[in-house]
């Protein structure tokens, strides 16, 4: 006797089938759970068959900027349709069930395989591949690479001379490539009220324009150069199909994590998944200075796993140095340290060392600028608290913080 098999069965399956080796979703009923309940969503408003496909993770690409500039909430209205980089947004949300429609418009960087699978192999120098490498050693975007992934990246990256005063990029431009810097210095402008206002610089290492070709934004500044130099470009094609790829992966393991930490809840929720794009993650030994009280700061840091220990030691006595450090503060899981400095624009107020095994998130001063300022005021008030407390343990107010900020 044969068995009738009801018809759509087979593609139904076929499809689900396909996202779920697409997404390798870790919670596989709940994955289903969505899957499911959003075709079902797309079939009843008559949309979801009518982009060429039958699943309901469509993806958008192609924005044209002059049809589609950047939107503010309050342009669009939607709640659930924020911007533009939502679509990069993994499809397992479950935790934002409000943002069913986000879903649906979630960056699926595998569908672009098909047409840009294409390997790009720009030949080099030894030479050249050597500082290509040395240039690339530290860069976050590229740290969570495979071998595999991380040669197709070197590959088809390509040099570029560059004369100071050539512009990089210019902010409101589409984005092309995705820049590491081999060497040379370079400001970084962004416009306010119309004029250009130099708000940083890179020297002789690190990487930008990013932005652009991760969220289908114009491009966020303008870049130039302040010496001869040499930049190495990455294609956005290849960006897209390699970095973005994985940074969804990054996503996943994060999201929870940097969604439950109280001191960011003044951002949206587009905005804190860029947060999860930024982080760098660092661990140290048991002992293991993470701050040292008097240095230069250029990070932020947010523990993940143990204890943060920060103790401080007298400032300006003429026997500061045989002053014994006192311990002040302990952090743990979910807590942040090292804003004083970078709020302040002083050296670092106190030193943070490991208490046992220790895992930090650690942000660039860059991205702490670009992306925390709506955290401020929870952070300043914080930082009020340290100047009673200085007070309450050493009698003495040490002037941590600047009058003026
Ligand atoms: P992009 O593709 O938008 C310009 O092209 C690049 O400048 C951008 O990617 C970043 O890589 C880089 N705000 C925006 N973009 C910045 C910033 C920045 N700094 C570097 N880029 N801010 C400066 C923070 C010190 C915030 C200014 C308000
Ligand atoms: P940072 O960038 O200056 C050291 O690097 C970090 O230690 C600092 O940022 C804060 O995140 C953290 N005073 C100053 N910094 C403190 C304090 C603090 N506590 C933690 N940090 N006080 C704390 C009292 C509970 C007052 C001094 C006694």
């Amino acid at each position: 006797m044969s068995i009738e098999i009801p018809e759509g069965l087979t593609e139904l399956l076929q499809s689900f089938t396909v996202e779920v080796l697409r997404k390798q979703p870790e919670d596989l009923l709940e994955f289903a759970l969505q899957y499911f309940t959003q075709l079902k969503e797309s079939q009843s408003q008559g949309a979801a068959l009518s982009h060429g496909t039958d699943l309901p993770f469509r993806h958008s690409k192609g924005v044209n900027f002059a049809e589609e500039p950047m939107q503010t909430d309050s342009e669009n209205g939607d709640d659930d349709d924020d911007d533009d980089e939502e679509e990069f947004i993994a499809p397992v949300i479950s935790r934002f069930s409000r943002r069913a429609s986000v879903c649906a418009e979630a960056y699926n960087p595998d569908e672009e395989d098909d047409e840009t699978e294409k390997r790009i192999i720009n030949p080099k120098t030894d030479d050249q591949r050597h500082r290509l490498q040395e240039a690339c050693k530290d860069i976050l975007l590229f740290k969570n690479l495979d071998q595999e992934q991380m040669s197709q990246v070197l590959d088809a990256m390509f040099e570029k001379l560059v004369k100071c005063g050539d512009h990089i990029i210019d902010q409101g431009d589409d984005g092309d490539n995705f820049y590491v810097i081999d060497r040379g210095t370079y400001d970084i402008y962004v416009k306010v009220d119309g004029a250009g206002r130099c708000v940083g610089c890179y020297d002789n290492r690190g990487s930008f324009g990013e932005l652009a070709l991760m969220y289908n934004t114009p491009r966020a500044a303008t870049i130039v150069a302040t010496s001869a130099g040499a930049i190495w470009c990455l294609d956005r094609v290849t960006f897209r199909r390699i970095i973005v790829k994985n940074n969804a992966k990054k996503r996943r393991m994060y999201e929870n994590f940097i969604e439950s930490l109280p001191f960011l809840k003044s951002l949206e929720v587009s905005e804190r998944l860029k947060v999860v794009d930024v982080i760098d993650t660092k661990a140290y030994g048991d002992g293991e200075q993470i701050i040292a009280q008097g240095d230069g700061a250029d990070s932020f840091f947010i523990v993940e796993t143990g204890e943060v220990k920060i103790t401080m030691k007298r400032k300006s006595k003429a026997d500061a140095e045989q002053n014994e450090a006192v311990e002040i503060a302990r952090y743990s899981r979910g807590q942040y340290f090292g804003e004083l400095a970078l709020v302040t624009n002083k050296p670092r107020a106190a030193s943070a060392y490991a208490v046992g095994s220790v895992k930090c998130l650690v942000m660039d001063v860059q991205a702490f600028e670009r992306l925390l300022g709506p955290c401020m005021e929870i952070m300043k008030r914080n930082i009020a608290n340290y100047e009673e407390q200085l007070v309450a343990l050493f009698g003495t107010n040490m002037d941590i913080t600047d009058p003026s900020s």
